[in-house]
């Protein structure tokens, strides 16, 4: 007999950063309801249209829950022992042959997400030894990283606005009316954003586009886009010229103050107001707001970063908060101490370890651009990358160029893919292992709680379990390792978990001098006994974190025990100051002008004298989408078509396009024909296409998606573009034309 209580449980919701609170009902295995959950501490019931779409990819007839194996165009299911017996045949040999790097590995955004992925993909890199490494941050926040990385001393040191006690928001190339905030996290932005205008603030919108953040907004400037940099350089450059730099309480810990005033001298607002759209009077007059300020914050995105000066953007942001005195302090910017936060090494940070082998473009945080992915697929000679594993992501409709890596993809002579899905990527996999259904697993949002402007901690345990008795996703990923590794395919999975975990608590423990009731590994696995996989690296990064127990050296403090009991949360208070404790440059101080930053200003500045290009494109997120991957849930996908391209009516009467008319657009790297919509929101100059759409392609098994199947932005998107100091692809501020189909 099935067990047919009803079940009320709580947990995160993994899809957005914006981590919400749910409170699921079930009968068996079967949601019934999922909302808000009231009483989450800090979503405090907000839920967005996806969150109660769990249940129907949990149930979502599409979603793979049998290994696939791919011989020809023909798919059969197939057993485990079946499909990793095929990786172990194939995977080894091209490492014995060519070396490591001829296997590739893309990690794609759902993996932040997923405590499987966060804490087990790693392994596989390792075990892989390749330096063929690629990731969705390529596409998406690698500017900021670097310009961390340069000016805090750590990659991973990223501030994030104090929205619920700031005055005054700068916020650039961000829609978290859409998107739920991004490298912020917060359950509710538009509650939050709400309440930051009752309480008599402001918050200023900087976006080509009049996005739904842009119309709540108390001011919105249009800019022309990918010039944001130029903006951001012209707003240093009044507060330098009009005597207003102070970096307050942080100002005997900051270099640099007088390089970076050069630096932004030859960029007062006169000079850019051409190049940005934006005139010199109210560059002055956001400048000298932002000073005035009482607690302000400066905060940019996807629109700040994936264009072709991602990362001077990056460092002009924070440079803006330092000298308006606003890091690193209430109201400001500031940095989240997250509950499983571990030692961070202090010294020069620096990129460029090793360099693609085509391209040659610098590793970053050990990656290469993914925009390089397909040259290393297709070009002859030593190196070559054979074969690839994916997990969790979706290059082909996600990355520059994705006609050429589709086919690229092809070429391969191996590939494996872990996902939910068969989709215009895995199709190319010989072997498709089913991730788990988010429902099905434990979730603890380690990289979010890093970002958030609040610090909380949460678990959720697996509320169904896995199907078919299918491994968990964290076990494929310990099995691929061990094959990589050269154990074959039969090497018992709590051996290779436990020699993970060993390695890294023993790391952790040398690198740490506080006190702790355990001194050594093997009193470590005591105190855990009982605990394995994802949620034995959780229990012991929370009880040597910050807020934990010790092992005993702090009663009360966190475990996975508390968490497990308190269902909603722990809320662990406000963010605090932190500098210049966390710092973590050699000098112990915060850089304002990185000499690699200051290097890359001449490009900045050549970009004021570009002659005008007539059509830019740039993309925009939606509600009820998630990057590729959620258009096959039909309450998501259903009504208006959304894939259009959205034309300014001045654009639209000079090409001859009317509303709802077919459009080709292209660009130096292809073409698509898409649905015009006519509107003023965006600026003239600028047209917008969503990006994650595409569905159409032979061999994909989404038969929603298929019926709504969009058009692929990043068939127009060019790989051979990308900020050089981050290689971060050029996403936004895309040449195109556009004429009537
Ligand atoms: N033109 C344009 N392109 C963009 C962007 C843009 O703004 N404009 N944004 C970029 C950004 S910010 C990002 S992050 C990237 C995303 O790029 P990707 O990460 O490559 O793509 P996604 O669409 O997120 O695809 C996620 C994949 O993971 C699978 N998946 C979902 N959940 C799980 C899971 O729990 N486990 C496993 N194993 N698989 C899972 C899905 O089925 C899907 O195949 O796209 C980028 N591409
Ligand atoms: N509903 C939904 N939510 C999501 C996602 C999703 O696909 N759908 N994806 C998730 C992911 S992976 C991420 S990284 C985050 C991203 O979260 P956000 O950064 O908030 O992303 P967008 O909503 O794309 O907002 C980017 C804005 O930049 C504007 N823009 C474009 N070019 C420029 C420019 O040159 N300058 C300026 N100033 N603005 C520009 C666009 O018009 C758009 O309004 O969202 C996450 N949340
Ligand atoms: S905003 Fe993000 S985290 Fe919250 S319910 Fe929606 S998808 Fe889930
Ligand atoms: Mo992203």
């Amino acid at each position: 007999m099935p067990d047919e209580t009803t079940l009320t449980t709580y947990r995160t919701c993994p899809l957005c950063e914006a981590t919400c609170g749910l409170e699921i009902t079930s009968r068996g295995e079967q949601v019934v309801r999922i909302r808000g959950d009231r009483e989450d501490v800090f979503s405090r019931g907000f839920i967005c249209p996806k969150g109660s779409t769990l249940k129907h990819i949990d149930e979502d007839p599409d979603r793979l829950r049998r290994p696939r194996i791919r011989r020809g165009d023909t798919w059969s299911d197939a057993s485990w022992d079946e499909a990793f017996a095929l990786v172990a045949e194939r995977l080894p040999g091209i490492i014995a042959e060519d070396g490591p790097g001829a296997v590739a590995l893309y990690l794609g955004n759902p993996n932040v997400h997923n405590m499987a992925g966060l804490l087990y993909n790693r392994a596989l890199a390792k075990a892989l030894r390749t330096r063929s490494v690629f990731t969705a941050a390529t596409v998406d926040q690698m500017p900021k990283h670097v310009s961390s990385g340069h000016m805090f001393g750590h990659p991973d040191l990223i501030p994030v606005p104090d929205v619920d006690r700031v005055d005054h928001l700068l916020m650039l190339g961000a829609d978290p009316y859409e998107s739920n905030g991004s490298l912020a996290t917060a359950p509710d932005w538009p509650g939050r954003l709400a309440r930051l205008k009752a309480r008599g603030g402001t918050f200023v919108v900087v976006d080509p586009r009049r996005s739904r953040t842009a119309r709540e907004a108390t001011e919105h400037v249009m800019i022309r886009p990918g010039t944001d940099a130029l903006l951001l350089a012209a707003l240093c450059n009044v507060l330098y010229a009009d005597d207003l730099v102070d970096p307050g309480g942080l100002a005997g810990h900051v270099a640099g103050l007088a390089e970076l005033g050069e630096a932004v001298a030859r960029f007062a607002p006169e000079r850019v107001a051409l190049a940005t759209a934006i005139d010199a009077g109210t560059i002055r007059r956001m400048a000298r707001e932002l000073a005035a300020a009482d607690r302000a914050a400066v905060y940019g995105r996807i629109g700040t970063h994936t264009v072709e000066f991602g990362t001077l953007a990056s460092w002009l942001v924070d440079a803006l908060n330092v000298v308006t005195g606003n890091l690193d302090r209430e109201g400001g910017a500031m940095f989240a101490t997250a509950a499983t936060e571990g030692p961070r090494r202090r010294g020069a940070w620096s990129t460029g370890r090793w360099r693609s082998r085509v391209g040659g473009h610098p590793e970053v945080r050990g990656e290469l651009p993914v925009s390089a992915l397909a040259e290393e697929i297709e070009t002859p000679g030593d190196g070559r990358i054979r074969a690839l594993i994916t997990v969790a992501g979706n290059p082909v409709l996600s990355t520059p160029n994705s006609a050429r890596l589709d086919a690229a993809l092809a070429s391969l002579e191996f590939m494996v893919s872990v996902d939910l899905y068969q989709n215009e990527t895995t199709r190319h996999a010989d072997v498709i292992l089913p991730a788990t259904s988010p429902l099905r697993r434990g979730h603890y949002d380690f990289a979010f709680t890093a970002l958030s402007v609040r610090n909380v901690a949460n678990y959720s345990p697996a509320l169904f379990a896995a199907e078919n008795g299918n491994p968990a996703e964290w076990e494929i990923l310990l099995r691929l390792a061990a094959i990589a590794a050269g154990q074959g395919p039969d090497l018992p999975v709590e051996v290779m978990d436990e020699f993970v975990f060993r390695t890294y608590a023993e790391a952790r423990l040398s690198s740490t001098d506080e006190e702790l009731g355990v001194s050594s590994v093997d009193e470590v696995m005591k105190a855990l006994e009982g605990r394995g996989g994802p949620e034995r690296f959780l229990d012991f990064m929370l009880r040597v974190g910050p807020y934990g127990d010790g092992f005993g050296t702090a009663p009360g403090g966190l475990t996975l025990a508390r968490l497990e009991a308190e269902p909603h949360g722990v809320d662990l208070g406000p963010l605090e100051p932190r500098f210049p404790e966390a710092l973590r440059t050699a000098g112990g101080t915060i850089e304002l002008a990185p000499e690699a930053l200051l290097a890359d200003m001449a490009r900045l500045e050549a970009a004021l004298d570009r002659g005008d290009v007539e059509l830019l494109l740039i993309g925009r997120r939606q509600l009820r989408s998630n990057n590729s991957w959620m258009h096959n849930v039909e309450v998501l996908v259903k009504g208006k078509e959304r894939c259009t391209l959205l034309v300014h009516p001045r654009d639209a009467r000079v090409i001859g396009l009317a509303d709802g008319a077919s459009a080709r657009v292209a660009s130096a790297a292809g073409e698509v024909e898409v649905a015009v919509e006519v509107t003023d929101d965006v600026m003239p100059g600028v047209v917008s296409l969503p990006h994650g759409w595409g569905h159409d392609l032979d061999g994909v098994s989404l038969s929603v998606a298929a019926a709504r199947p969009g058009v692929n932005a990043n068939r127009l998107s060019d790989e051979t573009r990308m900020d050089p100091l981050s290689g971060n692809a050029v996403l936004n501020g895309i040449p195109v034309t556009v004429e009537a189909v």
